[in-house]
């Protein structure tokens, strides 16, 4: 049972980083991730299929996460012996919460819109592989956003994330208490999402990006079933934002994404394409199409920064 502290048996390497992050928790119980529908009562099954795992990618929608883990398998099939079903086996499917693919080093999942769900992913998908013993992962998020400036199509890679009243971090609230958290992305990883954009040459922003938990009121937008400030109010708001803290654009996880890779030691990165300029308005304008071409830039980022570290290896 997960909820009564264990005696401390016997540790091993893995069993250690799994104590340090929450001491309830031990390799010797099982632990059934109930929204991804995996459990652990096949611990070595669950290593020999997920310790290889080095990127985890994180988008709102199935469909993105669907297209990805078709494209990571074509670019990545020359490289990596995968299952010929890697990217069409949908792992969480009994659970109906999530779709989860795992191809090749590449595990990628949606997180559907919102802390409440991205939080549970996180939680299960972290424990996933530190159960499996995957060493040197990183999280990724793949998402879209409002741009406080950029342009549609324009890719954000998220320096620090701040929440909806323009504080930086995140404020979990933990056991009855409020506690806020640092949400940084990390540098390295960041580094490499910029050599990625410049090979490719996908226009990006570096900037500060505002995790909100709703896309109307929190993201000052004036076309919500309610809205209790004015015009000047938002402009406000967003512009102060923009100018004096950085903020280039607004979604829905990014606090919550990097606050708890920096708690799980799990090195970190968001990047949001614009799919609207807030500065001009608050309607996502953009044909099917034409979002479809922008959501596919960070897709395209991801696999360059994968084949930049299989073309260093
Ligand atoms: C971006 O897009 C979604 C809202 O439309 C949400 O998940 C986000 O962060
Ligand atoms: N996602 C958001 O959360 N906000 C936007 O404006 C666009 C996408």
């Amino acid at each position: 049972n997960n909820n009564v502290a264990q005696e401390v048996s016997e540790p091993n390497k893995q069993d250690n980083i799994l104590r340090e992050l929450n001491p309830h928790l031990s390799f010797d119980e099982v632990d059934i991730l109930y929204h991804l529908a995996v459990d652990t009562s096949d611990l070595e099954g669950l290593k020999n299929k997920y310790r290889d795992v080095k990127f985890v990618c994180m988008g709102g929608s199935r469909g993105r996460v669907e297209n990805f883990a078709r494209q990571a398998y074509e670019a990545m099939s020359g490289y990596y012996s995968m299952p010929p079903d890697a990217h069409t086996n949908d792992i969480a499917r009994r659970a109906g919460r999530f779709v989860m693919y795992k191809v090749g080093p590449v595990l990628t999942l949606n997180h559907g819109m919102g802390f409440g769900s991205l939080n549970i992913a996180l939680h299960e998908v972290a424990k996933l592989l530190r159960y499996s013993g995957a060493t040197d992962f990183s999280f990724i998020r793949m998402g879209t956003s409002g741009g406080l400036g950029a342009e549609p199509g324009t890719v954000i890679i998220t320096k620090e994330a701040y929440d909806a009243t323009c504080e930086p971090g995140y404020e979990v609230v933990s056991c009855g208490k409020k506690v806020r958290y640092d949400a940084t992305a990390d540098k390295k990883l960041n580094e490499e999402f910029i050599q990625a954009a410049e090979d490719l040459s996908i226009n990006y922003q570096i900037g500060n990006t505002m995790g909100c938990d709703d896309f109307y009121e929190a993201q000052c937008r004036l076309d919500g079933a309610l809205c209790d400030y004015t015009l000047k109010d938002k402009f406000d708001f967003i512009r102060r934002a923009n100018k004096e803290a950085g903020v280039f654009n607004m979604e829905m996880e990014a606090n919550v994404f990097l606050s708890f890779c920096n708690r799980a030691k799990i090195p970190g990165a968001v990047v949001c394409c614009s799919i609207v300029n807030r500065l001009k308005g608050d309607q996502i304008t953009s044909t099917k199409e034409e979002l479809k071409s922008f959501e596919q830039h960070p897709l395209q980022l991801i696999l360059q920064v994968i084949k930049n570290r299989v073309v260093e290896a």
